[in-house]
């Protein structure tokens, strides 16, 4: 690295973000010779699971497949103790790699990047920092995180809340102590699903705010059973390559049958076994449950009739139980005993479809038909997903054209990790990809190790900069749409489409091809000397 008299520092690539994705960036791009510089707006390594660390954060993809897959040391040595990893693990783990791997000398803790431009004369991008860092490098890699940007809503008033309040995605890390308090949760999506029963446990009441009921399937969770462990770790090799070949980056037992061509009562056998398995392979039980309302609600009204059976109060019951938008279309929730917390004396679910909040108030909040004294507020209501992070960059491609003027009706992309217009720059997991709608590791490793190749593919070749075509983008964004809209998903009001966001466009924005051929496809791309980018 060419590092002159304290100037502009010159390297290779800028990673943007120290979680999952930049940490495994790092790793290849040192592998390859490429000078790098990671930069993490937290003080320490981790991205999600650094910031998230509400009470009963867990991750609803397995232990023995949420994991790094590029070392084999590391795979066979690592213990997981859970069949599904708790917030602490896994930032143990992401800290672990940080350390066996000797990758923290590369990285720039607490720096937020606030601009990258692209500089046509010389094809590289000048970087620069809240710390007033400037860095120039040749190529610049967002690893900025699917669900980075936490959204806050701007109810009147809110300034005016003279208690606590938090987010769930900027959890404090001395952790929070709620013994004895009137706390309210807003949101009722994967992170208040988790935090409520133990928040439930602690305050003196709790008050759910439920704007729209989720789906949720219960995680029973458990310590990593050894023999399954062993078993894994002797086979590794061949569970991977399966992982990555799968359409969601983790094997679950797939059914090809529909759900309307089997008996009822084999159906309800097949609902009941998955229940009681538990976790998201629920969404697998038969093969047509994303793309038929018919076959969806056979599972829905299954869901639902959980719901019943779980709480008392058959009218809190009817409060819980999703009605307006097909199973699975809103991120499935994993749970450990949400429905059953509203049995609890202290807790209290509060409709505020029917009747939405006004306004925060110094003491609590106001609903449109009563007020709430609190002494906590948690915002469990989720991030600007998938499009935040890079849109609150000041992120200029060519002829200084920004990302917010390129994606002002919605994100586009070329395979969901290049944007024409943008050379050189690549998105891990980017909208137009799997990302979210997969393991998060295997779409990880997988986008790092094709944008090492390709930069190795400059490298050698003598090029200048690679670039998606305008076409090729315009005719992925259109398959991603197509694919997308043979689906239930757009029917749902989720993050997926941008709704939880106002004003945002509605664009269903991840890829839902599914992993292994979305793999293949971007192999084919590589295989055919980066079909659809132009290369100087
Ligand atoms: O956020 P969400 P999240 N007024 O957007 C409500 C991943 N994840 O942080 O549905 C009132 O899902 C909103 O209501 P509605 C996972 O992919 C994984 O929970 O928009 N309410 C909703 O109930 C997940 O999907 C794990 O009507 C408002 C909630 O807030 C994603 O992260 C764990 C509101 C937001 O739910 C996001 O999950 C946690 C408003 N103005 C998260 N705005 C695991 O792996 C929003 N809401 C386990």
């Amino acid at each position: 690295m060419a590092d002159t008299s304290g100037q502009k520092k010159t390297v290779d690539a800028v990673v943007v973000g120290a979680g999952f994705a930049g940490l495994y960036m790092l790793y290849r791009l040192r592998g390859l010779g490429f000078t790098a510089r990671v930069f993490e707006a937290g003080k320490g390594v981790g991205g999600t699971w650094y910031w998230n660390r509400y009470p009963g954060a867990r991750c609803d993809v397995e232990s023995m497949d949420y994991s790094y897959s590029f070392s084999d040391e590391l795979q066979q040595e690592w213990r997981w103790t859970e069949r599904y990893s708790a917030q602490p693990e896994i930032l143990k783990y992401i800290n672990h790699v940080a350390d066996r791997f000797d990758l923290r000398r590369d990285i720039t803790f607490s720096t937020r990047v606030t601009a990258a431009v692209f500089d046509e004369d010389d094809d590289r991008w000048d970087i620069r920092t809240d710390t007033g860092e400037q860095v120039s490098a040749r190529f610049c890699i967002m690893a900025t995180g699917c669900l980075s940007t936490a959204q806050v809503p701007d109810f009147k008033g809110r300034e005016s809340f003279e208690g606590k309040w938090y987010h769930t995605g900027h959890w404090p890390h001395e952790g929070v102590d709620f013994t004895g308090q009137r706390v309210g949760v807003i949101g009722t999506g994967s992170s208040a699903i988790q935090s409520i029963p133990i928040i439930a446990g602690q305050a003196a009441h709790l008050y759910v705010f439920q704007r729209t009921p989720n789906f949720s399937v219960p995680a029973h969770n458990a310590p990593l059973d050894p023999d399954y462990e062993r078993s894994v770790k002797a086979n590794y090799t061949e569970f991977r390559r399966q992982a990555r070949e799968s359409r969601i980056g983790f094997v679950v037992e797939r059914n090809d049958k529909s759900a309307l061509e089997v008996s009822p009562e084999e159906r309800l056998s097949e609902y009941e076994k998955r229940w009681n398995r538990g976790g998201l392979g629920f969404a697998a039980t038969y093969t047509d449950l994303q793309t038929s309302k018919a076959a969806n609600d056979t599972a829905a009204e299954y869901f639902r009739a959980k719901i019943r059976s779980l709480v008392r109060d058959p009218a809190i019951g009817e409060a819980l139980v999703p009605r307006h938008y097909p199973l699975g279309t809103k991120r499935l929730c994993v749970d450990t005993g949400y429905y059953e917390t509203f049995n609890r004396d202290n807790v209290t679910l509060i409709d505020i479809k029917k009747s939405p909040i006004e306004e925060i108030t110094p003491h609590g909040l106001k609903t449109r038909d009563a007020a709430f004294t609190l002494d906590s507020i948690v915002f469990a209501t989720g991030f600007d997903a998938m499009t935040g992070a890079l849109m609150s960059i000041d992120l200029r491609g060519r002829g200084g054209e920004t990302i917010q003027q390129k994606w002002a009706e919605g994100p586009r992309t070329y395979l969901g990790l290049a944007i024409a217009g943008f050379p050189n720059l690549f998105a891990i997991t980017g909208p137009g990809s799997p990302s979210v709608l997969s393991n998060m590791i295997v779409s990880i490793e997988q986008h790092v190790d094709w944008i090492v190749d390709c930069m190795t593919y400059i490298k050698e070749g003598g090029f200048a900069a690679i670039e998606a075509t305008a076409q090729a983008q315009d005719m992925w964004v259109e398959h991603v749409n197509d694919v997308g809209h043979m689906t239930l998903y757009p029917q749902a009001n989720s993050w997926y489409m941008g709704a939880n966001i106002p004003g945002k466009p509605r664009i269903f924005m991840p890829y839902i091809g599914g992993v292994g051929a979305y793999r293949q496809k971007c192999d084919e791309v590589a295989a055919k000397g980066y079909e659809g980018f132009s290369l100087r």
